[in-house]
């Protein structure tokens, strides 16, 4: 079937958002509510098991805080620092960026330029994305992707597949139609959950994850002078993530 879209997640696929982004948000949320909560690097990596910053909350309360005397309201807390959280992930993206990773930008506009449609699918909050794409992309990147499937959109968050299928439902693709960009266990759970051939560029956190059914499992996107490290698969005889590499394993079995 003919490749008609490219589906990207978000954070630590367009961008390495989590580390010094997202956990420095939360971090800042949770001062400025007088909470005793730090999530150093490591300990954010364990709570990366969880996508969504709420659910996220909840789980280090349950898991790493048995101390900690939750309040009647406290899944109403939950949201109030959640959203001070996407105050300061906003803020911080506004005010120095986050920039893209690796071959992203090249990718996007050859995408552009073939006349593929674009869409993002992910688990994080609507704002945060249009942020990342306004500050570390371009002032119009925003409209360069059909669909923002984010947050709260669907109930069930990644590994979920419930993000892919409604960005395609409202594409009105079939999953044969598309090709997807994830980083994560969850992620790739989520892609091949919803029946779409993924690509894996890992980061720090997802390094050690296990990546059954990915169409290839690659170090970033690469540029011209920069092949790309290859842990699982084959770049498809090219010299880096282009539309080439894209399309053949795309049309792989
Ligand atoms: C992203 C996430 C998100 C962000 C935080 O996962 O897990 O929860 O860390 O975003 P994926 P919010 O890359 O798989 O979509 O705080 O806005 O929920
Ligand atoms: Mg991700």
């Amino acid at each position: 079937m003919e490749l008609k879209a490219l589906l990207f997640d978000v954070d630590g696929t367009l961008a390495d958002t989590e580390r010094d982004g997202h956990r420095v948000a939360f971090n800042a949320a949770f001062a400025e509510y007088g909470l005793d909560w730090h999530w150093d690097v490591d300990l954010y990596g364990q709570l990366l098991a969880v996508t969504g910053g709420k659910e996220r909350m909840h789980y280090y309360v349950d898991r790493f805080r048995s101390d900690y005397a939750k309040p009647d309201d406290f899944t109403d807390l939950v949201a109030e620092l959640h959203r001070a959280k996407t105050r300061h992930y906003t803020r911080m993206l506004q005010e120095g960026g986050i920039p893209m990773r690796t071959g992203v930008v090249r990718l996007l506009n050859e995408a552009r330029e073939a006349g593929l449609r674009l869409a993002i699918a992910t688990t994080t909050t609507p704002e945060n994305v249009t942020a990342l794409l306004r500050h570390s992309l371009a002032d119009d990147a925003n409209d360069w992707f059909e669909v923002i499937a984010a947050g709260d959109i669907v109930p069930a968050k990644k590994p979920a597949a419930d993000i892919y299928l409604w960005a395609m439902q409202q594409m009105q693709l079939t999953p044969g139609a598309c090709f997807a960009f994830e980083d994560s266990e969850n992620g790739l759970r989520s892609s091949r959950g919803a029946g779409l051939k993924t690509l894996i560029t890992i980061n720090d956190y997802t390094r050690s994850h296990a990546f059954p059914g990915a169409a290839a499992v690659l170090s970033d996107l690469g540029e011209p002078g920069h092949t790309p490290d290859v842990l699982v698969g084959n770049l498809a005889d090219q010299p880096y993530v282009n539309l080439a590499a894209i399309r053949a394993w795309h049309a792989a079995d």
